[in-house]
């Protein structure tokens, strides 16, 4: 393939201040988004690598050496991710660092916290970066890709790339994507740079993300980006891949030695059947994973479904269960409308399964008073003590795309953050064992301070530590894999 057919996607590190720092967030895992992207570009006859730099300067590789890499090769046009929100300075300084080796070779900025806040970068940062591609990226970057080898420059008008043009005016047509969900390309791992071998117990490398669906989430919980209307991202409606499709991937990722595999996106919204399917599946074909990781969200599958999931071909299953508070009241006003018995059925259904199974809990939310905040803490104890223990508890971050934001006089919400570049500070706070930020707390509220939002973080902490400590589980959950820890954070 010749030169001029190279496009380089690159997943950038958070901040050059923690480029061998582990950050608040989790910055390791490859983007499948990206992968999804070198796929689609693969396809259409391009060649393409992802640069890894979280990875790259967190193994030990110089910003000299990762200039060197630029160097080697000279691309149609370049494509940084912003695909989660401490990326943004690194974001930024990768184009910085592209502008002075490649003055005029196009860069875009895509990922879902750069579709969020296309505005706000567009706005602000139209001298480091062309534009962003807003949404699902594989036609657009690849229009954008073909405008810049047919004319020499970016075309501005393709759909769903948002840019300024000289005069200041933001020129932006939405794309609608019609994409069928089984003709995207098999995503694949070969090709990321640098490759990084797993050493003793680094699970890492292993790590490999499927993409089950795309478009919103069917319901509309007030803080989420997922929600139905966030969550388009170009679609009108909500696609999944087929149980075949998602087997053959599975597979896929096998062959290229990816044994821990994570579903974290909305597969549960689709029911009970296609879960069970694709399970059915995994066992005929021996698809044999070494951890096999499920999210399930409370209210789209039966509690009957655990058992099933229990049986996926794995060393280890983890289950993780987003219940995030144990007050009614509280989850009414996040749209999020269930009852604790309802919960507990799932909890005791989960608990008895031989599976990691863990829950996780956010606190600072709407109209959560301190007795709210007790509720919560008493579900963490109830629901070790049946067997699910705590994944995370964490504070809400408040995004001022969400219904909740749009909303927050209602519950006298006083909001920090509010654009971009207030997000940015998550990409130079570095991680704390003790899981507490002040600095990444996005609001606050008359009936939750900020000071209440840190102290009832740090008791709820401690609550789950005393309660795992001294469950009749912890063996069990230890052999799966269970490690307590307090820093995680969402
Ligand atoms: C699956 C998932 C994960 C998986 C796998 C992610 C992965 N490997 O890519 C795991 C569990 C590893 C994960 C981890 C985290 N996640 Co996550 N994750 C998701 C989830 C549920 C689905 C993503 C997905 O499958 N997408 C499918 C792919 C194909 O689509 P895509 O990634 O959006 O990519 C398309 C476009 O965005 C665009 N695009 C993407 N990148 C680029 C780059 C360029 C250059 C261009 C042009 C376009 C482009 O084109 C792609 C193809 O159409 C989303 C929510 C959602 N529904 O999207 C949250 C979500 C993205 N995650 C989120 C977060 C916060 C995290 C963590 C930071 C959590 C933590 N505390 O550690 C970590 C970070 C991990 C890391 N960097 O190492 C947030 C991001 C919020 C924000 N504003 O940043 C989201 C939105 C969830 C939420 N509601 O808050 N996550």
């Amino acid at each position: 393939m010749s030169e001029n057919k190279y496009v380089c996607l690159i997943q950038p590190h958070t901040s050059y201040k923690l480029a061998t720092i582990q950050p608040a967030l989790f910055d390791q895992f490859d983007s499948i988004g990206l992968l999804a992207l070198a796929g689609y570009l693969r396809e259409q006859g391009y060649t393409v690598d992802i640069l890894h730099l979280a990875k790259a300067y967190r193994n030990g590789y110089t910003k000299k050496q990762v200039e060197e890499k630029i160097k080697t090769r000279k691309p149609i046009l370049f494509g940084i991710g912003n695909m989660w929100l401490h990326q943004s300075v690194g974001m930024l300084e990768t184009a910085q660092m592209i502008r002075e080796i490649y003055g005029d070779i196009p860069i875009v900025v895509g990922g879902q916290h750069a579709s969020f806040f296309a505005r706000d970068i567009v706005q602000d940062y139209s001298n480091q970066i062309n534009g962003v591609i807003v949404g699902e990226g594989e036609e657009t970057l690849y229009q954008l890709v073909k405008s810049v080898e047919e004319g020499g420059t970016i075309d501005p008008t393709v759909p769903g790339f948002m840019s300024k043009q000289k005069d200041g005016e933001i020129l932006y047509t939405p794309r609608i994507v019609t994409l069928e969900m089984d003709s995207l390309p098999f995503m694949s791992h070969k090709g990321v740079w640098p490759e990084v071998r797993a050493k003793n117990g680094d699970i890492i490398p292993s790590v490999a993300a499927i993409d089950t669906v795309r478009g919103g989430c069917p319901t509309n919980c007030g803080h989420c980006l997922e929600a139905n209307n966030l969550g388009k991202h170009g679609r009108e409606k909500r696609a999944f891949h087929s149980p075949e499709y998602l087997a053959e991937q599975l597979k896929r990722y096998l062959d290229e030695g990816k044994t821990y595999i994570v579903i974290q996106d909305s597969f549960y919204a689709n029911g009970d059947g296609p879960i069970a399917e694709f399970i059915e599946r995994a066992s005929k074909d021996n698809l044999r994973t070494e951890a096999m990781h499920f999210f399930i969200e409370p209210g789209y599958v039966s509690s009957d479904i655990f058992k099933v999931l229990e049986r996926f071909p794995a060393d280890k299953v983890a289950i993780d269960y987003g219940i995030e508070t144990g007050s009614e009241k509280v989850a009414k006003n996040m749209n999020r409308f269930f009852k604790m018995d309802s919960i507990y059925r799932d909890i005791e259904a989960l608990g008895k399964t031989n599976t990691l199974a863990t829950a996780w809990w956010l606190i600072s939310l709407p109209g959560e008073t301190e007795e709210d905040v007790r509720l919560t803490e008493e579900a963490i104890k109830n629901t070790i003590d049946l067997g699910v223990f705590t994944e995370r508890v964490s504070q809400m971050l408040l995004f001022p795309q969400s219904e909740l934001y749009k909303n927050r006089h209602l519950y006298d919400i006083n909001a920090y953050f509010h654009n971009y570049n207030d997000f940015k500070v998550f990409s130079t706070v570095e991680r704390r064992e003790n899981g507490i930020y002040p600095e990444l707390v996005t609001h606050d509220m008359p009936y939750q301070t900020k000071e209440d939002t840190l102290m009832l973080l740090r008791d709820l902490k401690k609550t789950v530590r005393v309660a795992t400590e001294s469950s009749r589980h912890l063996e069990k959950m230890q052999k799966l894999g269970y490690q307590l820890n307090d820093y995680d954070f969402f």
